[in-house]
């Protein structure tokens, strides 16, 4: 038998133990071992009936993803999930931690179900591009009615045990023992000589659909917004259609055309690689697990403001008591005053409750003393993006802050070495960059001055996990990561409509690209002062006879500053976000355009998704050389988490590999020709492309 599944016995239960750790993952020796079990346990007279458990933290998570791809070793998962329902002897799955994907197959392939409390279950697959490929979009309509399989394939969200009870994917819920609860379950069908319950013979729960066929596109129709440009969630409905139209073998054949239609597309080669990438940003080679970290027990945002009151909002939502300190009341009570609205908002909306929305304003207090930042395990510095302030702070922090505590500070550009120079223990100092809502976005940058010390970013990292961000290091440099690139990017937006494009052009080729929103969308929600304040502050050491749009510039000189005005790029009608063209600005950049000596053309939505694309690579590629970047797909995660990039297609850098770098630097090097010294490719860029590789090759990955 193989090593990874065990089978024992318990009285005249035998008991099949997965053993794969980390997440009991259905890889090639898991299926084999547990078919192998299936025959011994079938061939045993003195075995009445069987237990399918996890050992260690979970149940089975799914098929083994590092899998996809390579050539298929037998036995496939279906022949077991054949050979577990076909079983002359009931087969009971025993749930702990989560039963995801395959493992929930496996599950609905049992003839019962038992889990502890905690345990979840769930068919995650769409996240991964998928659909469930193993009879779950059979199995799980059949089970637990069309309408509640839908929601739970499409979405790929997890139930706990007592709702799947609810809902009969479960069917009992049992004490913390669970191979004691599930062993009794077991016992307890022999004892009653209970039918062996085979759920693709049910028929129904998937009866009543059958009857209202319009449920699917009424389906189809409420997840069009957010499943945009996506394709699995629109296959897992066909999928699982074909269980209430097709008899059940014939609806197994559906799905596993459909799942290797999936497979196939690249759409989940990005979604399978945003999932690695993700758990990879958290490796930093030189500051491995189990380096010393701080408990974070109080903390401390300086700065009241927008971003202030969401970093607050991040501690308060992990039960971390958070202290806000500003320079004057009237400042401070706005401040929370927003944030109590936030939280009165989600409220309202049904997404949290009264009582929670109590305890999380209970953790956040104000203060117009900085002397509280004594008690600080951490302090978030959220003040006014003007180095001499940020300076001003540190230095003060330095005098009253306890030892070892993390001093962070939010800046989006500023040099953080210039910061921590202002304090006497750098070794303390790191960039924490929120993403604006910082209480909404999931993407934290974390970034690394030149004497940071591998503690301060083990504490960081973890205070990161626990306020449920996904996070990357970024080295110190102007912008760091996300904003660095995202700076050519604007740059190339701004010339297309110099040269002839609109922004309505620009943006639509950018959102149906997959994009949330396009450059100028996002640059009128975010503000277009803060941006210009920074532009401000360079302005001496800009270089002249390098092309510069002064469009951005001119909007704001008018106080056009984006949706907070009702004017930036577009114009908005009073209360709506919704973005009109307006002739002023496009009068606008025709002034601008003559006053430079743009000649205006007819721009190309392919040029223009080129250029935009390519500029965020072409820097990219200098970030990742730098070594401020570690590793490509850290990139990737910067762009999917924080800035929209959609998920499907990987990231900037995956995409690119995708495209092929031979292509991307011919594109880059005709610019280089066509628009000068901007454009100049990276040579990263350019030994890639040479040596017939891609990004996924270069740093630390
Ligand atoms: C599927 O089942 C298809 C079928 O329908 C049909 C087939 C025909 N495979 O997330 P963590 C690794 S598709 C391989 O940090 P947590 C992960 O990379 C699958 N590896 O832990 C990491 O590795 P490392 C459907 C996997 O406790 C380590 O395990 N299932 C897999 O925060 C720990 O992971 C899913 O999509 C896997 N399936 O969260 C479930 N899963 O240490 C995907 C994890 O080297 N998994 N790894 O970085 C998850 O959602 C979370 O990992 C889980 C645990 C909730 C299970």
């Amino acid at each position: 038998m193989s090593d990874l599944v065990a089978f024992d016995k318990q009285g005249s239960i035998g008991v099949i133990t997965v053993n794969n750790p980390p997440v009991n993952a259905l890889s090639q020796g898991v299926r084999q071992g547990l078919l192998d079990a299936l025959a011994r346990g079938a061939a045993d007279p003195g075995v009445g009936a069987m237990v399918i458990i996890g050992g260690g933290r979970t149940f089975i998570a799914g098929a083994d993803i590092r899998e996809f791809g390579k050539p298929p070793q037998p036995p496939d998962l279906h022949s077991v999930l054949a050979g577990i329902e076909g079983s002359s002897k009931p087969v009971v799955a025993a749930i702990h931690g989560t039963a995801l994907g395959g493992g929930l197959e496996v599950c609905l392939a049992c003839h019962y179900r038992v889990a502890v409390a905690a345990g979840q279950v769930g068919l995650p697959e769409v996240k991964l591009g998928l659909l469930p490929g193993a009879g779950g979009t059979q199995r799980l309509p059949r089970v637990a009615g069309v309408e509640a399989a839908l929601k739970m394939i499409v979405s790929g969200d997890p139930v706990r045990a007592p709702r799947a009870k609810e809902m009969g994917i479960v069917d009992e819920v049992v004490g913390d023992d669970l191979r004691a609860g599930a062993v009794a379950f077991a016992e307890r069908l022999v004892a009653e000589r209970r039918p062996l319950r085979k759920i693709s013979v049910l028929d129904d729960k998937v009866a009543a659909a059958r009857a209202n066929p319009g449920v699917f596109d009424a389906f189809r129709k409420s997840i069009e917004r957010e499943a945009r440009g996506y394709l699995a969630p629109f296959k897992c409905i066909e999928a699982v259609q074909a269980a209430v139209t097709l008899p059940f073998a014939e609806g197994l054949k559906k799905e596993r055309a459909l799942f290797q239609e999936c497979m196939a597309s690249p759409q989940s080669k990005g979604q399978i690689h945003a999932f690695f990438a993700e758990r990879e940003a958290t490796k930093i080679p030189d500051v491995p697990p189990g380096t010393p970290a701080m408990k974070i027990e109080r903390a401390v945002v300086i700065g009241a403001g927008t971003m202030g009151g969401g970093i607050a909002m991040n501690f308060a939502n992990a039960g971390i008591p958070v202290t806000v300190v500003e320079v004057a009341q009237d400042v401070l009570d706005r401040g929370l005053g927003v944030v109590r609205k936030n939280y009165a908002a989600t409220v309202e909306k049904g997404r949290l409750s009264q009582a929670d929305m109590d305890k999380r304003m209970g953790l956040i207090t104000g203060s117009l003393d900085r002397g509280v930042v004594r008690e600080a395990d951490i302090v978030i510095e959220a003040v006014f993006e003007e180095m001499a302030v940020k300076k001003e702070v540190f230095a003060a922090l330095d005098k009253i802050a306890k030892s070892g505590a993390v001093l962070a500070s939010n800046t989006s550009t500023l040099d953080i070495d210039e910061i921590a120079r202002a304090t006497s223990r750098p070794q303390s100092v790191i960039g924490t960059h929120f993403f604006s809502p910082a209480n909404v976005m999931r993407l934290l940058e974390l970034v690394r001055g030149a004497k940071t010390a591998k503690e301060t970013i083990a504490t960081s990292a973890e205070l990161a996990r626990r306020i449920g961000k996904v996070w990357v290091l970024a080295g110190n440099c102007d912008g760091f990561i996300g904003n660095r690139m995202l700076a050519p990017y604007l740059r190339e937006a701004e010339f297309l409509v110099e040269e002839g494009a609109t922004p309505q052009q620009v943006d639509k080729v950018i959102y149906d690209f997959g994009f949330a929103m396009g450059p100028f969308a996002m640059q009128d929600l975010a503000g277009l002062d803060v941006g210009w304040r920074i532009r401000k502050g360079k302005a001496a050491t800009r270089r002249k006879d390098l092309r510069y749009s002064h469009v951005g510039d001119r909007l704001c000189e008018q106080g056009r500053f984006g949706q907070k005005t009702s004017a930036g790029w577009y114009r908005y009608d009073a209360g709506s976000r919704a973005p009109k063209p307006d002739p002023e600005v496009e009068a606008l950049i025709a002034a601008c355009a003559k006053e430079g000596g743009v000649e205006r053309r007819q721009v190309g939505d392919e040029e223009i998704l080129k250029r935009c694309l390519w500029a965020l690579v072409n820097e990219g590629a200098r970030i990742l050389e730098e070594g401020i970047a570690l590793r490509a797909s850290d990139i990737d995660v910067t762009y999917l988490y924080g800035y929209g990039f959609p998920r499907y297609r990987g990231g900037p850098m995956f995409y690119a590999d995708q495209v092929g770098l031979k292509q991307v630097l011919a594109d880059v090097a005709g610019f280089h020709t066509r628009h000068g010294e901007p454009w100049a490719p990276a040579p990263l860029l350019e030994r890639l492309a040479k040596e017939g590789k891609g990004f996924r090759d270069a740093g630390a990955r």
